[in-house]
């Protein structure tokens, strides 16, 4: 009998960040969702855009498999954020580097998320390669969060990726042995 544990994750961050990039690369088996032709003022920064959800599952070892949610990035899909997120055991937010604008969108919701729930979020800086791309020490003060808690991570680079959803299940283990240490004490 297969008694494999799943760990549903979050593949989040505003549009044009990298997630479908993320799951198509990193991922074992893959369901990308429907990317289409962006229209309107986007179109300017990108050719297509993911309507729906993009899905994978990354196996880690014979126990555990990882299974990738990517919502959508446009902010006129946030009625899919909650509900994608139920059950989640944790988020990787992706923050696009390349330009103020990009900051900005990702501001709005990264508080979002950190309001939803107090699962752990692990936050990738993508795009650190290109030259306008802002630094870290910014990225960090515009959210309003300490510069050790990102990482700079290319999701066209599997490692990157892989890396940034194993410190995110590191994150989840050391806040269930927390939880689990102050359930003891009481
Ligand atoms: N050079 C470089 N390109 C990147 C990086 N991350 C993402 N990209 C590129 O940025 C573009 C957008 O990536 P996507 O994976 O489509 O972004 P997305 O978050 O799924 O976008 P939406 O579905 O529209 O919200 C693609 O052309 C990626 O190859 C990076 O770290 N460096
Ligand atoms: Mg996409």
């Amino acid at each position: 009998m297969n008694n494999k544990e799943i760990a549903k994750i979050l593949i989040t961050g505003p549009f044009n960040s990298g997630k479908t990039t993320l799951i198509k690369l990193v991922s074992d088996e893959q369901l990308t969702g429907n990317d289409v032709e962006a229209t309107d003022e986007l179109a300017q920064y990108k050719a297509m855009t993911t309507v729906g959800l993009d899905f994978g599952v990354l196996h880690i070892d014979d126990d555990l498999d990882v299974h990738l949610f990517g919502t959508p990035g446009q902010a006129r899909f946030n009625f899919m954020w909650k509900t994608l997120s139920k059950g989640a055991l944790g988020t990787v937010f992706l923050v696009d580097s390349s330009s103020q604008n990009a900051i900005d969108e990702a501001k709005q919701m990264y508080q979002f998320y950190s309001e939803l729930s107090d699962m752990p979020i692990i936050i990738g800086a993508t795009k650190q390669d290109l030259p306008q791309a802002k630094s870290i020490q910014h990225i960090a003060t515009e959210l309003g969060i300490d510069d050790t808690r990102i990482i700079p991570s290319n999701p066209c680079i599997k490692e990157d990726s892989k890396n940034l959803i194993i410190a995110l299940l590191e994150e989840i283990i050391e806040k269930e042995s927390q939880t689990q240490d102050a359930a003891f004490s009481v």
